[in-house]
């Protein structure tokens, strides 16, 4: 299997290609190997190049990268532009204003086609909308929507004016919600009523509501999408309705210009703190990569290809490669608003036959998902319009990867798999689909411009072996920053290894051929479906519950989420029975949102400590798998604590 995956179905897929435009795409692996070389002979050179072919400047830059203060390095510094101008008017100007920008699907099934015409000029109508709300440049909006056109109108309308914007997963809770608009001090709210998920309509205005209550923050208004029609509270002096602010506005905003450096986005991501860290993205360099990404790792083409990333805006795979990658590139994107397994596990599948989807991106648990659902699904529709496969947010395993393969692609279609992180702003290992032979599991090789490595704990480069994941230069698309808290960006990223590398927090493995294959976090962060969520977030919103005196929280491996959230918990008062259970997962529910409710929780006496008094989590994380202590125990604060709750495991 593994001969026949790696070369002979690579010359059977390249007749999948369309013609390419040699400077945007790469064909072979020989032009892979001269990109890296031409990366080699003159870094700044070759991203100079690209960044000056792929954007649309207003005034070009002349200086590529600053790096006087690593780590804060400052890229393309004393150049002007625009992200909405690069993905709306420039496509305009070129004579593209009827291709359509986004295709989109209710869960109810209703669609949506809108052109670049009209992107741009509603996007221009919300971005006057904002300035009239007296939104400014440098002021954060904060996105609370369901996966409707106006949360990407919302996104880019912010970055015509150049507002910087935190999208928040309309999932998560009010108190989350509060939380991210209280650390951006947020001016803005946009929302909607609510949005259909599951054949009902969730509220999404009454969270916002929740969240804003007792006042003492800093927004002034909260502007509402009309969508799911449920009966909202309305406070008068703060709240807007959208239709009504837009429909009164000019079409026409011009696009701010915008120093390459300014703050683009805000996105919330889990860190090992019970406190989530506001990933800071800015303008040029991101934009940079997600156009080029789009191109090498997707192959994408614009005008032919219809692109469906499944991710929700609210995770970092949303706004670069629902938004701001196709529409960068000039392309047609896909938003589909609902659950994807509604009204049956064939939606996906009926959406992709529907649209004529020639790209599709998904992560490994949905894909696990899909195929407990059984291959009698995609069988009911016709996927021949697909020809390249994309997955990403946690490793697959070879079946999972031989069945999207095989069941979904029908042989024909490479799959991609895209490693890459919040912080990376978009794929940094990932195969080029007609060019990079693939091996089942493995995310193959980092892209041209992308130093990455695995290294030992002296950050020594292991040529073959198991290590962790570094990258070595600075690239255009890495985060700037954690919102308000430079030691933390230092601590988490840099401390490491001195400040040598940027440490992305994954163990990883490096065979044979150089490929990278990614072990997973080695740091206390779960991944739940794909999702990032921090043990201690959970931990402290346990904790928080009055019959609580102390929780540890850890990953057990489950089949289809990759990991599922099995807590400790130790009782200060109550009794250990169901209806507390219940009660403290509902309660970690609302504290968070409903992906961090923990599957398992198993009442302790104590929890295993060492007797520096830290949470032996690996042993925790044994036990929650049911796997063979094998670790020695005599380090712990109480040994008798372990056998309990082994003994409880057995009865
Ligand atoms: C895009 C995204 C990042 C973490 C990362 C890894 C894991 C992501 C892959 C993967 C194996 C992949 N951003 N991860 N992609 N592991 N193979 N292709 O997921 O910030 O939410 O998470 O996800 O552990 O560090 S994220």
């Amino acid at each position: 299997m593994a001969e026949e995956t790696i070369t002979s179905m690579l010359e059977e897929r390249r007749k999948f290609a369309p013609p390419r435009n040699e400077t945007a795409h790469i064909a072979s692996m020989e032009q892979y190997a001269q990109w890296r070389a031409r990366f080699e002979a003159d870094r700044e050179g070759a991203w100079r190049e690209l960044a000056l072919e792929h954007l649309h400047w207003q005034q070009p830059f002349t200086r590529v990268l600053n790096r006087e203060r690593p780590p804060f390095f400052r890229w393309f510094e004393d150049g002007y532009l625009n992200v909405s101008e690069n993905c709306l008017d420039r496509h305009v100007a070129a004579g593209h204003g009827a291709r359509t920008a986004i295709i989109w699907e209710g869960e109810p099934g209703e669609v949506r086609r809108i052109s670049y015409a009209e992107l741009l000029a509603e996007v221009c109508r919300a971005a006057n909308a904002l300035k009239q709300l007296g939104i400014e440049a440098g002021d954060r909006v904060v996105i609370y929507m369901p996966m409707i056109p106006e949360a990407a109108v919302a996104m880019l309308a912010c970055t015509r004016i150049g507002a910087v914007h935190s999208v928040v997963f309309g999932a998560f809770s009010a108190q989350a919600l509060r939380d991210r608009i209280e650390d951006a001090q947020a001016k803005l709210v946009i929302t909607a009523d609510g949005g259909w998920r599951r054949g009902a309509v969730h509220d999404l205005k009454s969270k916002v509501d929740q969240a804003l209550d007792g006042g003492g923050n800093s927004v002034r208004h909260v502007l509402v999408v009309r969508r799911g029609g449920n009966k909202v509270a309305w406070k008068p002096e703060r709240d807007l309705d959208w239709q009504e602010v837009l429909c009164v506005e000019s079409d026409v905003c011009p696009p701010a210009r915008l120093n390459a450096e300014h703050p683009l986005f805000i996105l919330y991501t889990s860190g090992s703190t019970g406190k989530p860290k506001g990933i800071l993205h800015t303008t040029a360099g991101y934009l940079l990569w997600a156009r080029l990404t789009m191109l090498w790792s997707f192959d994408f083409h614009a005008g032919r290809d219809v692109f469906w990333c499944t991710a929700d805006i609210g995770w970092i795979t949303g706004h670069t490669y629902s938004v701001y990658g196709p529409l960068a590139c000039g392309g047609t994107t896909l938003m589909y608003e609902g659950v994807p397994t509604f009204p049956d596990p064939g939606r996906l599948w009926q959406i992709c036959a529907a649209h004529d989807v020639t790209i599709f991106y998904t992560a490994p648990t949905a894909i696990r998902a899909l195929i407990k659902a059984g291959d009698e699904w995609p069988a009911r529709h016709d996927l021949s319009s697909l020809r390249v496969l994309g997955t990403v947010g946690e490793p697959i395993n070879p079946e999972a990867w031989m069945w999207y393969y095989t069941v979904i692609g029908q042989r024909r279609c490479p799959i991609v798999d895209t490693w890459w992180q919040t912080e990376t702003g978009g794929h940094m290992i990932a195969p080029l689909p007609f060019a990079t032979p693939t091996k089942p599991g493995s995310a193959t090789l980092p892209l041209p411009g992308i130093e990455a490595d695995v290294v030992d704990g002296d950050g020594k480069s292991i040529a073959e072996g198991g290590g962790l994941l570094v990258i070595r230069e600075p690239w255009p698309s890495m985060l700037r920053g954690i919102w308000g808290d430079e030691q933390r960006y230092l601590e988490t990223y840099w401390r490491k290894f001195d400040g040598r590398f940027y440490f992305a927090g994954d163990g990883a493995r490096r065979d044979e051929d150089g490929y990278i294959w990614i072990m997973g976090r080695v740091d206390d962060v779960l991944n739940v479906s794909g999702h990032r969520l921090g043990t201690m977030e959970i931990e402290s919103a346990l904790v928080a519950h009055e019959a609580v005196a102390e929780a540890a929280v850890v990953g057990r491996p489950d089949e289809v989420k990759g990991e599922s959230i099995c807590a400790f918990v130790v009782l200060k008062q109550g009794t250990p029975d169901e209806a507390l259970r219940q009660a403290l997962k509902r309660h970690v529910g609302e504290v968070i949102g409903a992906i961090a409710k923990p599957d398992e929780i198993r009442f302790a006496e104590a929890l295993p400590k060492t007797r520096s008094g830290k949470i032996m989590r690996r042993l925790l994380r044994d036990i929650a798998a049911g796997r063979e202590i094998r670790q020695d125990i005599s380090t712990l604060e109480d040994a008798a604590v372990v056998r309990r709750l082994l003994e409880d495991q057995q009865g």
